[in-house]
C-alpha cells in the first residue's frame, strides 16, 4: 500500500492527524495496535482547553460536543476544609468542555468513516524503516506481513508505541521525572458532587472531582505508587473521597458502585526532537505530563493541529515547514509540563513532605485564593496555554 502520511495508532491524536490531513486533501493510513472497540473503552480524559474545543469543531467532529458536552467558566480548589473558586470568565474571559475524551474518540472515528478513511485495527509487530529516507511500516495481521510505503510517517502511538524508539539513541534526549504517587480513579453512575471540578489538597492525599455528565461522576484520590487498582473495594474508595473533599462537597457526596476503577502513575517525559528525517510524533508518544494539569490530550491535539498545519505546508511544496514542528511543538509542550508539575506539586502529599513544605502549599493557595493576578495565571493555563 501506498500513501502520503502513514500514522501510527489511533488514540485521539492519530484519529484527529487522519481527519485533518483528509480535509487537506493528503492521503492517509492509520495502523492500530488494538481493537476499535478496546481503543474506545478506555476512560481518559475529561478536559478540553478551548483551543481544542475550536480544533474539534473545524475538524467536524464538533456537533456532539457542542450538544452534550458541557461549558464550564471556573474550577475550585480546596484545602484544610476550605475551597475557593478560579473563575475564568472573570480572569480571562475564557472557558473549558468538559467532554470525555471516549466520546472524542468515537466522533472522530464516525467522522472518519464518513470520510472513508483507511484504519487498519489489530496491527502486531508494527515497525518503521528508513524514516530518513522514504519510510516503511511493516505489520502483522492475520498471519501475514503487510507493508504501508509512505511519505511521512506521524507516530501516534502513545507513550509505551514504538515510533519514537526510531529516533537513533544518540539523536534523542528524555526527560523524565517520576513523580512518588499515583490516582486511582473511579467512574461511577452517580450524579456528580457538584457542578464544577474540585482539586483537593488533604493532610491524606490529593483528590479530584470531576464529571462526564449529570449523571456519571468522575472521582480520583492520590495512592502510592505501584497500587493496585482492585485492591482497593469500592467501599474503601468512597470513604477515602469523603475524607478528604472539602466538607460542603463531603457531605454532598452520592456513592454507587464503580463501572471503571484504574490506577494511572504520575510521571512527566518529554522527547526531543519531535521530527527525525520523515518522522514527526505527537502526542503522548512524544511527552507526557502528570494529569492535575489536564492537559495531555490537549497537548495531543495541540501537536496535530500544528502537525497539520506544517504536513499541509510540506505537501504544498514548502520544504523549510517540515523543520519548525520541533521548535513550534515544544514550546507548547514545556509550558504543560510546567504548569501540570507545578499544579500536582501544589496539591500532593508528598512521602516524607515536611512541615515546612506542608505550610509553603497552603501559602501557595492562599496566595492564588487572594492575588487577582496570580488567579488569573492559573486561569490562563487551565484554559489554554502560551497567550
Ligand atoms: P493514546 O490515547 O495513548 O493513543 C495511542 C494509540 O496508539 C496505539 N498504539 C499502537 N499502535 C500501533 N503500533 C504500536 N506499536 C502501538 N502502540 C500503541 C494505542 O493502542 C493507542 O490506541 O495517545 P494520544 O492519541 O497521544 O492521546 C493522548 C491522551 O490519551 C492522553 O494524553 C490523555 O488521556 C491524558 N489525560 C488527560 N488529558 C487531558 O487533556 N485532560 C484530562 O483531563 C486528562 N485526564 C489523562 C487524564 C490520562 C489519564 N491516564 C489514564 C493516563 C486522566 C487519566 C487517568
Ligand atoms: C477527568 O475528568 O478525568 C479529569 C479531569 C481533570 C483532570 C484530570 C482528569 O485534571
Amino acid at each position: 500500500m501506498r500513501t502520503q502520511a502513514a500514522i501510527i495508532g489511533a488514540g485521539p491524536a492519530g484519529l484527529l492527524l487522519s481527519q485533518l490531513l483528509m480535509q487537506s486533501g493528503i492521503s492517509t493510513v492509520v495502523i492500530e495496535r488494538r481493537s476499535r472497540a478496546h481503543v474506545l473503552s478506555r476512560i481518559r480524559a475529561g478536559v478540553l482547553e478551548w483551543g481544542s474545543v475550536e480544533t474539534l469543531r473545524r475538524a467536524g467532529v464538533g456537533a456532539r460536543m457542542d450538544a452534550e458536552g458541557a461549558v464550564h467558566e471556573g474550577v475550585a480548589l480546596g484545602h484544610s476544609n476550605h475551597q475557593f473558586r478560579i473563575d475564568f470568565r472573570a480572569a480571562c474571559d475564557r472557558a473549558v468542555m468538559v467532554y470525555g475524551q471516549t466520546k472524542v474518540t468515537k466522533d472522530l472515528y464516525a467522522a472518519q468513516d464518513a470520510a472513508g478513511a483507511v484504519i487498519i485495527h489489530d496491527a502486531q509487530d508494527v515497525a518503521l524503516h528508513d524514516v530518513e529516507g522514504t519510510p516503511r511500516v511493516t505489520y502483522a495481521k492475520e498471519g501475514r506481513t503487510h507493508e504501508v510505503v509512505a511519505d511521512i510517517v506521524a507516530g501516534c502511538d502513545g507513550f509505551h508505541g514504538v515510533a519514537r524508539q526510531t529516533i537513533p539513541e544518540a539523536k534523542r534526549t528524555e526527560y523524565a521525572h517520576a513523580f512518588p504517587f499515583a490516582w486511582l480513579g473511579v467512574l461511577s453512575e452517580t450524579p456528580p458532587v457538584a457542578h464544577e471540578l474540585i482539586y483537593a489538597n488533604h493532610p491524606r492525599g490529593f483528590a479530584l472531582a470531576s464529571m462526564r455528565n449529570a449523571k456519571l461522576s468522575r472521582y480520583y484520590v492520590q495512592v502510592p505508587a505501584e497500587t493496585e487498582a482492585q485492591s482497593w473495594s469500592d467501599a474503601a474508595f468512597w470513604d477515602e473521597l469523603r475524607r478528604r473533599l472539602p466538607h460542603d462537597a463531603a457531605e454532598r457526596l452520592i456513592t454507587g458502585p464503580s463501572i471503571e476503577k484504574s490506577v494511572a502513575q504520575l510521571r512527566a517525559f518529554v522527547a526531543e526532537p519531535m521530527r527525525w528525517g520523515n518522522l514527526v510524533l505527537a502526542g503522548d508518544a512524544a511527552h507526557i505530563v502528570p494529569p492535575t494539569g489536564a492537559k495531555g490530550l490537549n497537548l495531543a491535539i495541540g501537536d496535530v493541529a500544528l502537525l497539520a498545519e506544517v504536513l499541509t505546508a510540506h505537501f504544498g511544496g514548502d520544504r523549510a515547514a517540515l523543520g519548525t514542528y520541533t521548535a513550534r511543538a515544544l514550546e507548547r509542550v514545556w509550558a504543560g509540563i510546567r504548569f501540570s508539575s507545578g499544579m500536582t506539586n501544589l496539591l500532593h502529599r508528598f512521602p516524607g513532605q515536611s512541615a515546612f513544605e506542608q505550610r509553603m502549599q497552603e501559602a501557595e493557595l492562599h496566595h492564588i485564593e487572594h492575588s487577582a493576578a496570580a488567579r488569573e495565571a492559573v486561569a490562563r493555563n487551565y484554559t489554554g496555554l502560551l497567550d
